[in-house]
């Protein structure tokens, strides 16, 4: 649920507002602070159902992962990428994810949440590139709300593929209020790009960025979250779910290139590309 929703019908048309995503790290406005005391986190993986991109040996079944028992581990094929996914059954705020590897682990790796199995939904709410293997408890950030966690591995520590013997995921049960919903101020950071025309030449500078709504309402104050720099890129560590986005400059209108919305594993998915075109005379 961290990914920003680029929800065509929910912009209106009639202005120069077209919705682009994803800005860069600019302030964000002060937040309050959650004023329900947090109900106690447990281990939300436990005895769920896992699916995993392979299991090798076939015995080291995902399932594995997710029994509570030290004594067994999923294990995957010695390639890139594996992942394996835990459905909670219901969206969850998840507070901190406990990875227990077997001898063999991730090196390069993302934590993902999403709210249904789609290719394209998975948001990243972690990452490193220098997974030591052990146990990894690894607190993510306020945003990390989903149905799904996935550990999504990119470079393995050994020549073995990716081995965990328990893949824990702690939070609580998701009640969105937005009424009281702080609004973020941890993530990670998700790189916008927006340029002009179809070429891949230098991105628009300037472009102003806005976002509203988030936690499944596209309503409430619009936020100005800052604006794209000289060489067009924008960063914006703050998304929320549900939250839309959208760009405006002056004599040009802005549209998203849907196929670049997958976000599957490194590279062109970390990219949100909005196409910038001049504004009819
Ligand atoms: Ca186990």
């Amino acid at each position: 649920m961290v990914r920003i929703r680029l929800t065509r019908a929910a912009i209106p048309i009639s202005s120069l507002l077209l919705l682009a995503a994803c800005v860069w790290g600019a302030a964000s406005p002060a937040s309050p602070q959650p004023t329900a005391p947090p109900a106690p986190s447990r281990n939300l993986a436990l005895g769920r159902p896992a699916v995993a991109s392979s299991s090798e040996p076939a015995d080291a079944r995902p399932g594995n992962a997710v029994d509570g028992q030290a004594d067994t581990a999923w294990s995957s094929q010695a390639s890139n990428p594996q992942w394996l996914y835990v459905d909670l059954g219901a969206p969850m705020q998840i507070e901190r994810v406990v990875l227990k590897w077997d001898a063999a682990y991730g090196r390069t790796y993302h934590l993902q949440v999403a709210d249904d199995t789609n290719p394209w939904s998975w948001d990243d709410v972690y990452r490193t590139t220098e997974g030591a293997g052990g146990v990894e408890d690894l607190a993510l950030p306020y945003q990390a709300v989903g149905r799904y966690v996935r550990l999504y591995g990119l470079q393995r520590g050994t020549a073995g593929g990716y081995a965990l013997r328990e893949f824990e995921v702690y939070g609580q049960e998701y009640r969105p209020d937005p009424a009281t919903t702080p609004w973020p101020t941890a993530g990670i950071p998700i790189r916008g790009y927006v340029r002009l025309g179809d070429t891949n030449g230098p991105g628009l500078a300037d472009v102003q960025i806005y976002a509203r709504g988030g936690y499944g309402s596209t309503s409430g104050p619009e936020r100005s979250l800052g604006t794209t720099g000289p060489d067009g890129y924008y960063w914006y560590g703050n998304a929320i779910p549900g939250m839309i986005v959208w760009a405006q400059l002056e004599g040009y209108v802005f549209e998203p290139k849907e196929q670049e919305y997958y976000r599957e594993g490194l590279g062109p998915a970390d990219f949100y590309n909005f196409v910038a075109r001049p504004a009819s005379p």
